[in-house]
């Protein structure tokens, strides 16, 4: 299936370009549909180099696929160079993190699982980009890219793969465990978020905050019974909740095609509506995301397809060839990479410099430099903070629970780790 996507995709990537620069328009940022989501106000990394501008009307590069639903999400999106260059500094960030992640994983220095989401970059950047702040997000275990994106810093990511103290939450969660504001982290259990992410949502209806939750989880997890279960809550309850599919084509050892009777996970709700997207267009991401927001606040569930692609193995101990060819990942590497994709963006429509691009990298290259020496460097959290914060809040029992031949209280370590 993924083949007749990459098909698909490359034969229509020449004449999207030509289309988009026949449709090459400019507009006043009146015409931007909201600002951009906090904490991510400005990419200071290009401020010596003046943006242009306008705002430029970008067509998206694949149609969206509905299901139950009449109307989708817009096609032809607004993009200031402002945001282009915050989008291309957040998908390169995430690209190097893993990289770094992939570095101190063969030093040694991390131990147990890491999941790397490269390839899947704009899939990331495109979903954060469009939340707001009582929105919420909670994923699978490949999830470093997002941990950064909702607050963490890439020296809190990688220390807390490391194990360190800077850690984002202190050394003792590791790769599938990082949590910042709003996003509720990663789970090893394939389709356990999900409830989660159904709770979360039922929260929000409770409370009145207004937020819709992304419940992340993957193809292989897909076909878990416990998502179903959740479908059906769900839209018995009207919840405020956006089931994302990232659709990466491939398990745990196996592929979608071999796993999934239906490969069309956007239609996998049944009685839900849902929507395919092209998850290496990081504006098709952020059109979808900000549709599905709308819609998931206004009339409850939502299933969203984001059709992507992963470059590493499943996790550190698969190499990724045995189910797959090495030529099928270099095809999509070359023609389908979300970064080159966005890049050529703003090159063609003249939003970002090649200067301003280096300047980018090289900012991104120095913020993983420091990252990573920290996460080599740092001290490990001491002996006697291990079984503190077992809850953020106060807690109504005074003694641990469990603990046994220990007679532990509830304590709470200074908490600075989560912005680190
Ligand atoms: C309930 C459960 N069953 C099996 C596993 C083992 N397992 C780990 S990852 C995985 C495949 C997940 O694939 P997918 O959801 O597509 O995520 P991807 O690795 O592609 O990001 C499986 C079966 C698990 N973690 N939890
Ligand atoms: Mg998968």
């Amino acid at each position: 299936m993924y083949r007749n996507v990459l098909t698909v995709l490359s034969a229509q990537l020449q004449q999207h370009v030509n289309r988009a620069l026949k449709r090459f328009v400019s507009c006043t940022a009146a015409q931007l549909p909201r600002p951009l989501a906090p904490g991510h106000e400005e990419a200071s990394v290009v401020r010596q180099e003046p943006y242009v501008e306008e705002v430029r009307l970008v067509r998206i590069f694949l149609e969206f696929k509905l299901y139950k639903l009449e109307l989708g999400p817009d096609t032809l999106v607004a993009l200031t160079a402002q945001e282009a260059a915050l989008y291309m500094k957040q998908l390169l960030a995430i690209r190097r993190l893993e990289a770094a992640s992939a570095q101190l994983y063969k030093e040694r220095l991390v131990r147990g699982f890491c999941h790397l989401s490269t390839g899947q970059e704009a899939c990331a950047v495109g979903l954060c980009s469009a939340l707001r702040k009582e929105d919420n997000l909670v994923a699978g275990y490949r999830i470093h890219g997002l941990a950064y994106l909702m607050g963490a810093t890439a020296k809190g990511v990688l220390s807390e793969l490391t194990g360190k103290a800077s850690g984002c939450a202190q050394g003792k969660g590791g790769s599938m465990h990082m949590y910042a504001p709003n996003f509720y982290g990663g789970n090893g259990i394939v389709g356990a978020q999900v409830s989660l992410g159904a709770g979360i949502a039922l929260a929000n209806k409770y409370r009145g905050t207004g937020g819709v939750c992304f419940a992340l989880y993957g193809d292989g997890a897909a076909n878990q019974g416990q998502i179903f279960e959740c479908f059906n809550m769900a839209k018995l309850w009207k919840l405020p909740i956006v089931f994302v599919c990232e659709n990466n084509n491939y398990g745990m050892g196996t592929s979608a095609w071999r796993s999934s009777s239906n490969t069309d996970y956007y239609t996998r709700g049944d009685f839900l509506p849902g929507i395919w997207v092209d998850g290496q267009d990081v504006l098709a991401v952020r059109s979808a995301t900000r549709f599905a927001v709308q819609y998931a606040q206004q009339r409850g569930p939502l299933v969203m397809e984001l059709c992507t692609y992963r470059y590493a193995g499943h996790s550190m101990s698969d190499p990724g060839t045995s189910y797959r060819t090495r030529e099928e990942v270099n095809q999509v590497r070359q023609r389908q990479d979300p970064i080159n994709r966005f890049r050529k963006v703003c090159l063609d429509m003249s939003l970002l410099t090649e200067k301003q691009l280096r300047i980018i990298d090289q900012s991104v290259r120095e913020e993983m430099e420091q990252a990573i020496q920290t996460a080599r460097h740092d001290e490990e959290l001491p002996l006697s903070h291990l079984a503190n914060d077992v809850y953020s809040g106060n807690c109504a029992e005074l003694k641990l629970r469990g603990v046994h031949g220990h007679n532990l209280e509830h304590a709470h370590s200074k908490a600075t780790s989560i912005h680190n």
